[in-house]
């Protein structure tokens, strides 16, 4: 018998919060959550620090990245047994170009996309302050959400480094890139009635709202405070 999916995905510019919300929505609706740039990073033997991308490391990301179980949710109680090899996950930063979105479509129909919009200076302020922790791909943030101890993280005592791709010089080109890369992308999906955007410059207010969005869709198994 047919199931019911959700296939979602979310997008937005380097900072603007997408491992947050995705993090966030997979505890919320008990999905599973994975960085298609964690993926990336660790599929490239990055391990610590992140690599500043090459087009080749791109491209290879680009084959790499259209396994089904990367590419999108699934309500994981709506989850075929027989599906084996799709996962119930929450995946931001795919697809990132119209290359990707258009060999989405082949693999999938999506039910909606949320967009992510965050001013400049704030993802710069955000990424300069950011901490990771690289065998997990557990993130901080100085202002945001701080760790107990500064500089390691919180459930395993290993120190957390800061991501090469997050200084000034590399934010700004990522950004750009991002730009060109992600308007006809953001167009495709507008143009079929799919596209939510969220503006504004915290993700503690622009969370409510995407939680109320996938309420109307999945049931949550946790309330919005509870993430
Ligand atoms: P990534 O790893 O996907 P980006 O550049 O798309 O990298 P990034 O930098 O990981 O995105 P994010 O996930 O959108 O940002 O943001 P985040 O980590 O949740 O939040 C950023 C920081 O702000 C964190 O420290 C967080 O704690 C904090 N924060 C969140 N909310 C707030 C708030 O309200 N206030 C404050 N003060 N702080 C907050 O991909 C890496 C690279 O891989 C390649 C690309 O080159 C990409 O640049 N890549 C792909 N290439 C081709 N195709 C694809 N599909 C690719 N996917 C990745
Ligand atoms: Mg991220």
């Amino acid at each position: 018998m047919a199931s019911k999916l959700l296939r979602a995905v979310v997008l937005g510019p380097p900072g603007s919060g997408k491992g947050t919300v995705c993090e966030r929505i997979a505890r919320s609706f008990g999905l599973q959550h994975l960085s298609s740039g964690q993926f990336l990073r660790e599929s490239l033997g990055g391990g610590g620090a992140a690599h500043w991308l090459s087009q080749g490391a791109q491209d290879h990301f680009t084959a790499v990245s259209l396994m089904p179980s990367t590419a999108f949710w699934l309500h994981p109680r709506c989850f075929p047994a027989s599906a084996s090899n799709f996962c119930p996950a929450a995946c931001p930063g795919f697809p990132r170009t119209l290359g990707q979105a258009k060999a989405l479509d082949g693999i999938c129909e999506l039910d909606l996309v949320i967009s992510l919009n965050i001013p400049f200076e704030t993802l710069k302020d955000r990424l300069s302050a950011r901490w990771v922790h690289p065998a997990s791909g557990r993130v901080y943030n100085m202002d945001f959400n701080p760790p107990h101890t500064q500089g390691i993280d919180d459930l395993t005592g290993e120190p957390l480094v800061q991501r090469e791709d997050d200084r000034p010089e590399a934010v700004a080109a990522r950004l750009r890139k991002y730009k060109d890369a992600a308007k006809p992308v953001i167009e495709l999906y507008k143009s079929r009635g799919i596209l939510h955007s969220f503006s504004g410059t915290e993700t503690n207010k622009i969370w409510p709202y995407v939680y109320t969005l996938l309420s109307s869709k999945i049931p949550p198994v946790l309330s919005d405070e509870e993430h």
